[in-house]
């Protein structure tokens, strides 16, 4: 059958399984092909072509509700229900988001894109259908990563002591973004390895099922059984403890074995597990090869980002410091984290995806005397606030959060973007917020982050290259740093990477004739009190950054502006509250005006009201 021949779901129907493998080869090419030009989520997609037929195939979507944790391995998804087009504008302005998208498809329940929720959604969604009496099925695809979460465990365990109908594919490629930290998934491996395990499991199963007529108690009693004996050699055990019933592992790229084990299980009653084998990058030799993350996504660590920037002063830093300790949430390689774990394996610690939980071991690790650096990224971070807020900031815990990707960050879209935290992390009591304009900044910082004893540091910065400059351009400590000296008119506060836009709006304004004071504050919080001071002298102030605007950095200023009854006129530039779909960062941050021409303009109009 051709790809191009297919519209939606039902065209999947009546094909022979010959036919659905060459439409599995025909969407591997286009994944492949779109993915190597325009970037975005690659492994995990091509470990997922079968997944997905055989999932279209057996649940009728969008009568069923096909839910998808984290979404980046929803591209077959979107193929097979008709946006095969949509691949040559994926992620790209105005085109085909590089996740679930609910304004594109009837058949997108969520698209959030943070791990390990769908268990939840799916729990909910089965209540919802039961409750209305709605014969609809759910079924939510969830990996072996996505598992390593609080919440997947939080869903299964509500799931199973409520008995929700509900179909759980556990897509296990033995990976996350790296190899999955976790016993259970370890557990998976063993029943990977062991050929005998499937006729075992059918064994029991058969004897089970032919005593149809047992009364509760011998039925009980048989349950036991099963469960003690399966316990000897199965993981499933732990699945079934839990009130959710499991069956596999099944070959994720056999489409008829698949189709028949989720046909069975969605007749079942309440919970099940269906385990499915798949191999991530599977079919691109180059993806297949790589053994750090099978080409999980297009993204690397690029020479001269700040994400290089921090890689290699955690090197120097944890040379100096034997106490230093690395954490991160699955995602060792893209924080920059491996060549501090190539030097450092003892010290590296990585939690799964579990964001939440890697700041409060943070805070105990502080506690007892290590000092912990928690690489995360931004977006992510904030799923675990509370955590920040009361673990480490009231323990008064010296944890230092390294936040990538703070910011606009582009064509990951909405959930990718790093814009919260700056509001979020000044409102922690005792927290220090750093955010570096350039390279040597950021290396300058997690030195000073490192003087700090008495509570959390944050260091955040975006996506973007980190220029180098001069070392006379590099502040020190808990200082401001003043780039220029204006003529008392105007001065410009640019936070973080928005320093080189309010630079550049600066020179703009000069050959106007307005000479700006502009500013590097360096810290977000506490803000140094010299800068207030020496900015309220000035009639107008304009501050820029990368977050939102309301409750964030420079609202900050205002307010310390305000404190001291200053008199000038202040000009707050950031994003506003709304969900920012994914653009290139420069594009999005043009529209919102925070690239030299719109400090520019924000400035005139100032000056002329
Ligand atoms: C809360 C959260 N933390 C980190 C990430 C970044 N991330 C995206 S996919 C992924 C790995 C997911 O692994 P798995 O669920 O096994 O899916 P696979 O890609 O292997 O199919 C990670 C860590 C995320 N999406 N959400």
């Amino acid at each position: 059958m051709l790809l191009s021949a297919l519209s939606g779901p039902e065209d999947l129907q009546g094909r022979s399984i010959a036919e659905l493998n060459d439409l599995a080869e025909q969407i591997r090419a286009l994944v492949i092909d779109s993915v190597t030009e325009l970037g975005g989520h690659l492994g995990s997609n091509l470990g997922a072509v079968e997944l997905s037929i055989a999932v279209h195939r057996v649940f009728r979507s969008p009568h069923d509700a096909i839910l998808w944790d984290t979404g980046h391995q929803a591209y077959i998804h979107k193929i097979l229900t008709g946006r095969a087009n949509g691949f040559r504008q994926l992620r790209q302005a105005g085109g085909m988001s590089g996740y679930p998208s609910r304004d594109e498809s009837e058949h997108d329940w969520i698209e959030n894109s943070h791990a390990s929720t769908v268990l939840s959604y799916a729990h909910g969604l089965a209540t919802a259908f039961r409750a209305n009496d709605e014969r609809r099925r759910v079924v939510a695809i969830i990996g072996d990563g996505a598992m390593t979460g609080g919440m997947a465990f939080e869903g299964l365990n509500n799931l199973g002591h409520a008995g929700s109908d509900v179909v759980i594919v556990l897509n296990d490629n033995g990976r996350s973004y790296a190899p999955t930290v976790s016993r259970l998934s370890e557990s998976l491996v063993k029943i990977r390895n062991n050929p005998v395990y499937m006729r075992r499991q059918a064994k029991i199963e058969e004897i089970a099922e032919r005593i149809p007529w047992v009364g509760e108690q011998i039925h009980r009693g048989l349950k036991m059984s099963k469960a003690a004996l399966r316990e000897m050699w199965e993981p499933s055990a732990f699945f079934e403890d839990l009130g959710v019933r499991y069956i596999g592992p099944f070959d994720g790229h056999d489409i008829e074995s698949m189709e028949e084990a989720l046909a069975n299980a969605s007749e079942f009653d309440g919970p099940v597990v269906v385990h499915v084998l798949t191999q991530k990058g599977r079919g691109y030799g180059p993806a297949e090869a790589d053994d750090i993350k099978n080409m999980h996504d297009t993204g690397s660590v690029k020479d001269g980002s700040y994400t290089a920037a921090f890689s290699e002063t955690m090197v120097k830093l944890g040379d100096r410091h034997p106490e230093l300790v690395a954490i991160t949430a699955a995602m060792p390689d893209s924080t920059g984290l491996l060549p501090f774990r190539d030097r450092f394996p003892d010290r590296c610690i990585d939690v799964g995806i579990a964001e939440q939980h890697a700041v409060t071991a943070a805070a105990g690790m502080a506690m007892g005397g290590l000092r912990p650096v928690v690489a995360v990224y931004s977006t992510f971070l904030t799923r675990a606030i509370d955590q920040v807020n009361l673990d480490a900031g009231l323990h008064g815990l010296p944890v230092i959060f390294c936040l990538d990707r703070a910011g606009i960050t582009g064509p990951d879209g909405a959930s990718h973007h790093g814009i919260l935290d700056l509001v979020l992390l000044t409102k922690v009591p005792g927290m220090t917020v750093f955010a570096p304009s350039n390279y040597q900044e950021l290396q300058q910082m997690l030195e000073d982050a490192m003087t700090v004893t008495d509570g959390p540091v944050a260091i955040r910065w975006s996506r973007g290259p980190a220029a180098h400059v001069p070392d006379l351009e590099v502040g020190r400590g808990f200082a401001a740093r003043r780039v220029q000296q204006g003529d008392g008119t105007v001065a410009l506060v640019g936070f973080g990477q928005m320093l080189p836009a309010a630079v550049g709006a600066a020179e703009q304004l000069a050959q106007r004739g307005v000479h700006c004071t502009v500013y590097d504050p360096r810290l977000v919080s506490p803000l140094d009190p010299t800068m207030i001071d020496d900015i309220a002298g000035h009639q107008i102030v304009v501050t820029v950054e990368d977050g939102l605007r309301i409750g964030g950095a420079g609202a900050g200023v205002r307010d310390a502006l305000g404190e001291r009854g200053a008199s000038c006129r202040i000009s707050v530039l950031g994003v506003p509250t709304e969900y920012v779909p994914h653009d290139t960062a420069e594009a999005i941050h043009a529209r919102f005006g925070l690239d030299a021409d719109g400090i520019a303009r924000s400035v005139e109009a100032l000056l002329a009201e």
